[in-house]
């Protein structure tokens, strides 16, 4: 069986290969093309790939099936014009120019762009959903202007997912050196793309919908394991909390005043003399009994770690990492020393496997004492004495300097959108070698494709301002969509002071989105949940409540997200992309398939519009039922994020604890008429879920005339939830004549037009059936 062809014409080498039945991985170079090796790409092969390759004079053709759609891709011959399709004949990509154009600034491709295309994903961006008619520069860049119109950011995946009327692809282009899309801006039907390496090396995925190229990207660049049930928590960060006795303060205020809350971070202050791996030792004395203290409230401890190591004679992590050639050199071998937070500064260079392993060991000074999990910052890389005040290498180091094993150097040009990932990488190397049987957390600023692997991805220095809220939506769905579903960003806002009215608005959104942390920057007010007064207090408590509330669902959607590779937040053009009103939507979202999420996004609003999309939807609040394909105006006095549940959807709650370790025994099925929901569930904490320690428990509802039957399945898997309480809750249902569970009548209470059941467990292996008759 072959699933390969390859071709050349002087001065143009091109393979085809068929990884999968709707997956290519297309190359073309100048030069006989050689081995290369990715940092992105983990699975090169699907089974049950069938495909064959036929000749003709002008062509080759590679077919292959074994999953619909299948792909049809001919090369001619003569030039290396390339046409993928579908194998009912439906073009996908098509070259506009053949083959490709090399120059010594690297290689591009040119295909056709259909008039009804349009082009999401591309990592992080600013502005809104759709790129089409844009220039999209991949370069990873430590800029904090989140404005619309600002190009490269922090993070660089150079994927975009093209979708049409019944139809859609995706297109990775694994190059970790600058990458460009115009897509559409230049020449309105055509689409180019380009890499600063002598070749281009892409890939092509096809699906019959959107999620389905997402789904299949993600199998690709692998897929987010499961985090920590903490990491879902409330985290409380600023620049910086310093000494102890102000981490502590935190600490108690947050019990004190009973806002819920999992971590509190340590910001640049807590080292000494901004030394990587070290605890200053004046704010910080006794780390590990400030750290044993916290936990026993039920608190964690996340730490920054920058990769500047400052240059200092006589500091272990600098002495060794010079005696192990563990630092980036210029050409001529000798060590690059930039500026950061220490002043001079050596960059490991994290494509040696040996200075990974150094730099995941090192995480020993800081895991030992108990920290939890890990921050990593600036690591584009960032650098204050850069090459150049202008263009690419502003704020980072020069493109000239040498990474990789010896032997096998290159420039940093061309691996440069790399450094965040492979920092990643090597933490969590350290993490899971230090706790094998503990789940890591990472949180990373910097990218690239498959970052997902490795961490929770937060967007960087935002400011404080209602636009820059507006713009998280937007930013977090195409980081979804580009396969990175654990994203967040600093509710209230990093740079300058907040208000108490974005602060609450910041923070109902915040719920609402997987990485759930409050930041602000050095020098700005504080803006931590109190830091307003009683009232405002009691909105933000009550928006950090409600998340702590929606946690088994959010969880069981980080579980599908692991398991799919779907995003946690979707952007509606996921479900509905035949939709029109869907397509560039970018102020509301699902998350999951059952929550609509409408954030307000603007001072004194009390009310916004908001598009719900077909079927029914349930106003969370109120309970009333709207009809789909219709724009509303929802009610969102202060203290109200709108929220609308999918009629049919079953979602399950839990109790508002203070922490994700106190115990959680009671849940709470919230059921929107007949239909459907299922919890996942599992020990939150340990990598046993990867060998079958999970549950899920399904839950269905049935209306009839007169009756509603609602069933509580056993759970599925070999975990066993600790569970005490289910609690049923209709919503909007009148009083009935009588319930039972199993059969025996039960007590039931009516509240706020729901009807609620509280149903004592004491085997968590038998399923449920309750009855309810009447209204
Ligand atoms: O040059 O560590 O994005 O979250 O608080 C600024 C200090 C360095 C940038 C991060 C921000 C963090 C800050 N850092």
């Amino acid at each position: 069986m072959i699933r390969y062809l390859s071709l050349e014409i002087p001065g143009c080498h091109l393979s085809v290969a068929a990884l999968g039945p709707n997956i290519i991985r297309v190359r073309v170079g100048p030069e006989p093309l050689a081995e290369r090796s990715s940092w992105a790409v983990v699975r090169q092969d699907w089974p049950g790939t069938r495909a064959t390759v036929a000749e003709t004079p002008e062509e080759l053709i590679l077919t292959t099936s074994g999953e619909a759609p299948g792909l049809h891709v001919t090369v001619r011959k003569r030039d290396l014009h390339l046409t993928i399709a579908t194998a009912d004949g439906k073009p996908v990509l098509v070259d506009a120019l053949p083959g490709a154009a090399f120059s010594p600034d690297g290689a591009a491709a040119t295909k056709w762009l259909a008039p009804d295309t349009r082009i999401y994903g591309l990592g992080q961006r600013m502005g809104f959903l759709d790129k089409r008619g844009e220039t999209v520069t991949q370069w990873a860049t430590d800029d904090p202007l989140h404005h619309p119109g600002r190009d490269a950011m922090y993070q660089a995946i150079p994927f975009y997912l093209a979708v049409q009327p019944g139809a859609a692809y995706g297109l990775f282009l694994d190059s970790p050196a600058l990458t460009q899309f115009d897509l559409g801006k230049t020449q309105p039907d055509h689409l180019r793309f380009q890499t600063a390496e002598a070749e281009l090396d892409y890939y092509v995925i096809v699906g019959d919908d959107p999620r389905q190229v997402v789904t299949r990207y993600s199998e690709l660049t692998g897929r987010m394991p499961l985090p920590p049930k903490w990491s879902l928590g409330y985290q409380q960060c600023r620049w910086s909390y310093y000494p102890e006795s102000r981490v502590r303060e935190i600490a108690d205020a947050f019990r004190s005043k009973q806002i819920p809350c999992d971590v509190i971070y340590l910001d640049i202050h807590f080292m000494d003399g901004y030394r990587v791996f070290t605890w200053d030792p004046e704010r910080f004395p006794d780390p590990a009994q400030l750290l044993a203290d916290l936990r026993a409230m039920g608190l964690r401890v996340v730490t920054i770690v920058d990769p500047g190591v400052k240059v200092d004679p006589g500091y272990p992590v600098y002495e060794e990492g010079l005696a192990q050639s563990h630092f980036m050199t210029t050409p001529d071998g000798a060590v690059y020393v930039g500026k950061v937070w220490p002043g001079e500064a050596a960059f490991p260079d994290f494509l040696q496997d040996t200075t990974r392993q150094w730099w995941g060991r090192r995480h020993a000074a800081l895991l030992d004492p108990g920290v939890a999990g890990i921050w990593n910052d600036m690591n584009e890389p960032a650098n204050f004495t850069a090459p150049a005040t202008e263009g690419l290498y502003k704020g980072t180091v020069p493109g000239d300097l040498l990474q990789g094993e010896s032997g096998r150097k290159q420039p940093h040009a061309m691996v440069h959108n790399l450094y965040g990932l492979t920092m990643a990488a090597a933490t969590i190397e350290g993490l899971a070698a230090r706790r094998p049987q503990e789940r890591p957390f990472l949180v990373t600023r910097s990218g690239y494709a498959g970052i997902q692997r490795y961490a929770a991805v937060w967007m960087g220095d935002n400011n404080s301002w209602w636009e820059h809220l507006l713009q998280s939506v937007p930013t977090c769905l195409g980081m979804g969509l580009s396969g990175v579903p654990f994203v967040g960003t600093d509710c209230g806002g990093f740079g300058g002071d907040t208000t108490a009215e974005l602060l609450v608005r910041w923070t109902q959104l915040g719920a609402f989105t997987p990485f759930f942390r409050n930041h602000a920057a050095d020098s700005t007010r504080n803006q931590e949940p109190w830091a307003f007064g009683p009232e405002t207090e009691a909105l933000v408590a009550e928006a950090i409540r409600l998340r702590y509330r929606f946690l088994p669902y959010i969880y069981t959607v980080f579980a599908e997200a692991h398991r799919t590779g779907l995003p946690i937040m979707r952007p509606l053009l996921l479900a509905y992309p035949d939709d029109p009103h869907t397509h560039n939507l970018s102020d509301q979202y699902l998350l999951g398939a059952d929550l609509l999420v409408a954030p307000v996004y603007q001072p004194g609003a009390t009310r916004r519009l908001v598009y719900l999309p077909r079927g029914g939807w349930v106003d969370y609040w109120t309970g009333a039922l709207h009809a789909g394909e219709q724009y509303i105006v929802a009610d969102a006095p202060l203290a109200r994020i709108p929220l609308f549940v999918r009629q049919g959807a079953i979602l399950p709650l839990g109790p508002a604890v203070q922490h994700t370790d106190e115990p959680a025994t009671a849940l709470t099925f919230d059921v929107f008429g007949s239909g459907t929901g299922e919890v996942y569930e599992d020990d939150g904490s340990s990598q046993d879920y990867l060998q079958g320690a999970w549950s899920v428990t399904r839950v269905t509802s049935r209306v009839h005339v007169g009756a509603t039957v609602v069933t509580v399945a056993p759970p599925v898997g070999n975990y066993r939830p600790a569970r005490t309480e289910v609690i049923i809750r209709l919503r909007g249902h009148g009083v009935p004549t009588a319930v039972t569970v199993n059969q025996q009548p039960v007590p039931w209470e009516q509240k706020g037009g729901d009807l609620i059941i509280q149903i004592p467990v004491t085997d968590v292996g038998i399923g449920l059936v309750a009855e309810i008759h009447g209204a």
